[in-house]
């Protein structure tokens, strides 16, 4: 009735992104006593097992997570706040903040540029960014009226060669924005990572993910 991934013994799939979502999550994952036993960056498989014969995690992108576990195809994941805005939220719970992947979502432009002028003379400014709904939000509630570009990645090249004014991106060292010769002009929010469960799995399999869900949250809280 529910397809074949539920039910009190079935098993439990974790949704991830390799990189720095993947390794951030390990030692959560650890704390909850359930060990992976492939490696993403070295192994091609999708399906890793781990310790426990009931938990499974899946390799996907990074925006494709909220949509796994929405389906229900996975039962909990890890995305970063940017990507869960982008997505909506919907068919999702999301129980705790895991302060993992800690980064910002901000405006830059190119050195030189000057935004606020730009901005207070009413120009129209052509922002590309990844983060449209987050984008359009943020300037929508400043009043600034711009035109969204959608990219799929490398923001940082758009003002460079002028296909933008300005773009719209997460930071975290800000060393690819110096290297691109871009500085922040506006700090949106601060992005970190969440769980988030599929709706139907927290009710249906509550026993198996309730102490998962309270082992993340100690060993995030421990993280600081
Ligand atoms: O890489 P892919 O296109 O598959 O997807 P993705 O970039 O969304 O995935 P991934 O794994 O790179 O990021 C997953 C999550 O990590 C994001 O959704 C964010 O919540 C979070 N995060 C934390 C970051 C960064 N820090 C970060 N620095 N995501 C991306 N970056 C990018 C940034 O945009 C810049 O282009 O990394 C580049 C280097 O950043 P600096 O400032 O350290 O130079
Ligand atoms: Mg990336």
């Amino acid at each position: 009735m529910n397809g074949s991934n539920s039910g009190a013994n079935s098993q439990l799939i974790l949704a991830l992104s390799k990189g720095r979502i993947f390794d951030d999550t390990l030692p959560l994952l650890e704390a909850a006593g359930i060990t992976v036993k492939d490696n993403p960056e070295t192994s091609r498989k999708l399906i890793l097992a781990t310790n426990d014969p009931n938990v499974r995690v899946i390799i996907v992108r990074a925006t494709d997570v909220p949509t796994y576990v929405q389906y229900g195809a996975a039962d909990f994941g890890v995305a970063g706040k940017d990507v869960l805005l982008e997505h909506g939220g919907e068919g999702l719970y999301q129980p705790i903040d895991l302060n993992i992947a800690a980064c910002r979502m901000a405006v830059a432009v190119q050195a030189g540029f000057d935004y606020a002028t730009a901005v207070r003379q009413g120009a129209r400014l052509r922002v590309a960014t990844k983060f449209v709904e987050t984008a359009r939000e943020h300037f929508a509630a400043k009043g600034v009226h711009v035109d969204l570009i959608k990219l799929y990645g490398s923001m940082e090249l758009a003002p460079l060669v002028g296909l933008s004014d300005a773009i719209v991106d997460v930071v975290s060292t800000g060393n690819t924005l110096r290297a691109n010769n871009l500085v922040e002009v506006e700090h949106i929010m601060e992005i970190s990572s969440r769980l988030v469960v599929n709706q139907a799995a927290l009710k249906l399999k509550r026993e198996r993910l309730q102490p998962i869900i309270e082992a993340f949250e100690r060993a995030s809280k421990n993280q600081g």
